[in-house]
C-alpha cells in the first residue's frame, strides 16, 4: 500500500468525524459565521487538536474571512488545511555517515517503543547498515526476551544483562561493542514505567549522561513514542519526557487503528517538537517517515 493510503486508512475515523461535522455545519447556513467557526473549534478539540491549535486555527479562519470576504465551505477548509499544516515541523531521521549514530527510544509502557526500536532495525539493517540494539528495559524479563526476539528476526545482535540490572550498565557495554565491531546505528529500548515516575526520569537521565560520556561525538537521537489512542495524555506524556530529558523527535504509533489522529498535531504545536515516524501497523516494515503534508491530507476533508 502506497504510504499516503496507510496514513488515509489509519486516520480514516477522525477524517470522517471531520467531514460530518463540518458538512453538518456548513449545511445549516452555507457560508460561515461566529456560532459555526465556534462549532468549528469544538470539533477540533473533540477530534484531539488540543485546544491551543483549535483556537489559533479559528483565529486564521476569522481573519481571512474579515480580509477576503470568503466564508465558503471550501474557503475554510481550506485555511484550516493550511494553519494545521504551518503548526507541525516534520524531520527526516538521517545517519550521519561514519559516526556512530544512537537512537534513545522513550516513551511510557506499551506505546510502542520496543516494536518501533525493531522496526527501525529493520529499515536500516535492510539499507546495508551495521546495527545493533541493547535491551535497557530491564525492569521485565518479557521486555528483555521481546527485544531478543526481534533481533533474531531482524538479524540484528542484541546486547542484554539480566532482569533488574542497571540499564546504564546495559548502555555502557553496547557502546563498547558498537565501538568494537564498528556499528553505525545502535538503537537503545528502555523501560516505560518503573515504581515511580521519578525513578524512570532518574533513569533515563542517567542513561543520557553514560551516551554523552562514552560516546560524546556520536549523533544521538531521543525518540519519544506516543500512542495515536490516547488522545490528550500524549500531550502530557511528551511534556514530562521533554522536560526531563530533552526529546528531539517524536514517533506517532498506532496510527492504523483507531486513531484519535488529531493528538499529532496537538503534541506538534504544544512542544514545538518536530514529528518523525509515524507507526502504522505490527509488523517490522510497518513504518514510515512522518509527513506532514499527507498526513493533513489525509486527516482533512478536501476542499
Ligand atoms: N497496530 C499497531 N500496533 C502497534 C504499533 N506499534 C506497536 N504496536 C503494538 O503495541 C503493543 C505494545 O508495543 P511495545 O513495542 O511492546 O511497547 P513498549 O512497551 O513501548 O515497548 C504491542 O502489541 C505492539 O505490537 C503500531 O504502529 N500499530
Ligand atoms: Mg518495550
Amino acid at each position: 500500500m502506497a504510504i499516503f493510503d496507510k496514513f488515509k486508512q489509519g486516520l480514516s475515523k477522525t477524517r470522517d468525524f471531520f467531514t460530518n461535522q463540518m458538512t453538518r455545519i456548513a449545511a445549516e447556513f452555507g457560508s460561515y459565521d461566529e456560532d459555526m467557526l465556534d462549532e468549528l473549534e469544538m470539533t477540533l478539540v473533540a477530534a484531539d487538536c488540543g485546544l491551543p491549535a483549535a483556537a489559533e486555527a479559528i483565529d486564521s479562519i476569522r481573519e481571512h474571512i474579515r480580509t477576503s470576504g470568503d466564508a465558503s465551505h471550501a474557503s475554510v477548509i481550506s485555511v484550516l488545511r493550511e494553519k494545521l499544516l504551518s503548526m507541525l515541523e516534520d524531520k527526516k531521521l538521517m545517519l550521519a555517515p561514519g559516526e556512530l549514530n544512537i537512537f534513545l527510544m522513550v516513551g511510557v509502557n506499551g506505546t510502542g517503543k520496543t516494536t518501533t526500536a525493531a522496526k527501525l532495525a529493520h529499515r536500516y539493517k535492510s539499507e546495508g547498515h551495521r546495527v545493533m540494539m541493547a535491551a535497557a528495559d530491564t525492569f521485565r524479563a518479557a521486555a528483555i526476551e521481546q527485544l531478543k526476539e526481534w533481533g533474531e528476526r531482524t538479524d540484528t545482535p542484541v546486547i542484554s544483562h539480566e532482569i533488574g540490572s542497571d540499564p546504564a550498565a546495559v548502555v555502557f557495554d553496547a557502546i563498547q561493542s558498537a565501538k568494537a565491531r564498528k556499528t553505525e546505528l545502535l538503537i537503545v529500548d528502555t523501560a516505560g514505567r518503573l515504581h515511580t515516575k521519578k525513578n524512570l526520569m532518574d533513569e533515563l537521565a542517567k542513561i543520557k549522561r553514560v551516551i554523552q560520556r562514552e560516546a560524546p561525538d556520536a549523533k544521538v537521537e531521543t525518540l519519544l513514542v506516543l500512542d495515536a489512542t490516547t488522545g490528550q495524555n500524549a500531550v502530557i506524556q511528551a511534556r514530562a519526557f521533554h522536560e526531563a530529558i530533552e526529546v528531539s523527535g517524536l514517533v506517532i504509533s498506532k496510527l492504523d487503528g483507531n486513531a484519535k489522529g488529531g493528538v499529532a498535531v496537538a503534541v506538534a504545536k504544544e512542544t514545538g517538537l518536530p514529528l518523525v515516524l509515524a507507526g502504522l501497523g505490527e509488523q517490522a516494515d510497518d513504518l514510515q517517515d512522518f509527513d506532514k503534508k499527507l498526513f493533513i491530507e489525509a486527516l482533512l476533508p478536501s476542499a
